[in-house]
């Protein structure tokens, strides 16, 4: 990077020193991962110069040769690692992925279901700050107060009496698997569409540890940047044919594929981000290698030895467990309610980074609410495995608990530090310090 570093010395010092702060560090927020360099080189090529808006052979600009291949390659490889009929792998990221998709399936002001953002939902499935629940009629589906579980008798309860034309299956912050062909059931029972989003699992479900949403659901949307260990970036896939004849499309001659592609461009995006496409192509390849698969089994056997730990320790977690990648602490046994933003500052001074979250039927503030979520994909990533697991729920359970206590998390920051230190990541950043110092520490320059 020695031109950034030319051109740009205060950015770069920021690049080092966040590559510095994962490379020292413990990160655990369930929805990030540690790219390849591979992935890294596709990202920061010369196709980020170039401009393709439409699709592969329907394009509006020349110069078209090389981004058609790359495109076509990167949905080959999506539909077959997916066993998907259709695939985009325009979207530039999760969220634009669900919106072109209830662009493509509903008229503005249609009513969907999701799963209630405090209960393990996502934003864009309803949250009333959101476009989802802005723009659209919205009717949420919660988890069992007692259990922490979907219920299914309930979701098809609420799809009956709400008739939506849209159910989403997915989870943000729920740490069980989805059942998708209950879902699909009460679709077909209400004659809704099935969306399935599965950002937070799809290298589970690519792995093998967690079952396909294929055959059964109609579209299927999810990130790339996530347990799929890929670029920051979308991908939706979707039968091709439409299983539903409804009023909406009656007089349009789009198939379901088509409608899809229309929402996606020109219908929301414009061009799309080609050098991100490339990336996400790297990444599928990556994911279709056997040793993926030992990488998404040993994801999931990291999280239960983690929550087996924390559990010991002590710590509540939502539903008593995990059967994914991600778990939930409830501080509300501890007499910490609404305390996830201390909490989740605490840990940063350790060295481990997770996310506040909210617990279901949380009444505190979303700013500061009573859970924190956390998860194995990165750890994974770096090598650690069980043993290691243990010794970190060891330590999470000691700072969750002593959080106020800023000499104990400082020491911890140096077992940290040196735990990490054992499964290098990135090394060769290391030897790229900044050799002209900048002068101007970045905190001044932006200081508000
Ligand atoms: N921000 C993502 C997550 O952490 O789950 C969802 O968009």
């Amino acid at each position: 990077m020695r031109d950034l570093l030319e051109t740009d010395p205060w950015i770069y010092n920021q690049i080092l020193d966040e590559t510095t702060r994962q490379r020292t560090g413990l990160e655990l927020v369930p929805s990030e991962n540690y790219v390849s360099k591979a992935v890294m080189q596709a990202m920061g090529s010369p196709l980020t110069n170039k401009y393709s808006e439409g699709y592969p052979g329907k394009r509006y600009y020349g110069g078209q040769e090389y981004v058609d291949n790359i495109e076509l390659l990167a949905i080959k490889r999506a539909r077959e690692l997916f066993g998907a009929e259709h695939v985009n792998v325009q979207p530039y990221s999760g969220s634009p992925a669900n919106h072109a998709v209830f662009f493509a399936l509903m008229t503005l002001g249609e009513k969907f279901m999701g799963m209630d953002l405090g209960c393990g939902g996502h934003l864009t499935h309803g949250s009333k700050v959101n476009f989802s629940g802005k723009h659209y009629d919205v009717a949420s589906y919660r988890v069992d107060r007692e259990t922490g579980l979907i219920d299914m008798d309930e979701v098809r309860k609420i799809a009956l009496r709400e008739r939506p034309k849209v159910i989403i299956s997915s989870l943000t912050s729920y740490p069980r698997r989805l059942d998708f062909q209950a879902f699909q059931e009460v679709c077909e029972e209400v004659d809704a569409y099935h969306l399935a989003d599965i950002s937070h699992i799809a290298g589970l479900i690519v792995g093998g540890v967690h079952e396909s949403p294929f055959p059964y659901v109609d579209v299927v949307t999810t990130t790339t940047h996530k347990t799929l260990r890929g670029p920051r970036g979308a991908l939706i896939m979707s039968r091709t044919e439409n299983r539903l004849h409804d009023e909406h499309f009656r007089g349009s001659k789009k198939n379901l594929a088509q409608l899809i592609d229309s929402a996606v461009f020109p219908g929301l995006q414009g061009g799309p981000h080609v050098h991100m496409i490339a990336a996400k192509a790297v990444a599928l390849r990556e994911a279709a290698r056997p040793e993926f698969k030992g990488y998404a089994r040993q994801v999931v056997r990291n999280a239960r030895a983690l929550a087996d730990e924390l559990m010991a320790q002590g710590l509540k977690l939502v539903t008593d467990g995990t059967d994914n990648h991600l778990m939930v602490i409830d501080l509300r046994p501890l007499g910490y309610g609404g305390k996830g933003k201390y909490v989740q500052n605490a840990l940063d001074v350790a060295g481990i980074t997770v996310n506040k979250n909210a617990v279901p039927y949380d009444d505190a503030s979303p700013f500061n609410p009573s859970g924190i979520r956390l998860g194995t994909p990165a750890l994974t990533t770096q090598g650690m495995k069980e043993n290691e697991m243990e010794k970190i729920g060891e330590w999470l359970g000691n700072a969750v608990k002593n959080y106020h206590d800023v000499g104990l998390l400082k020491k911890m920051r140096q077992e940290v530090t040196k735990l990490a230190s054992e499964f290098p990541l990135y090394p060769e950043y290391e030897v790229l310090r900044d050799p002209y110092q900048v002068q101007n520490p970045i905190h001044e320059l932006v200081k508000r």
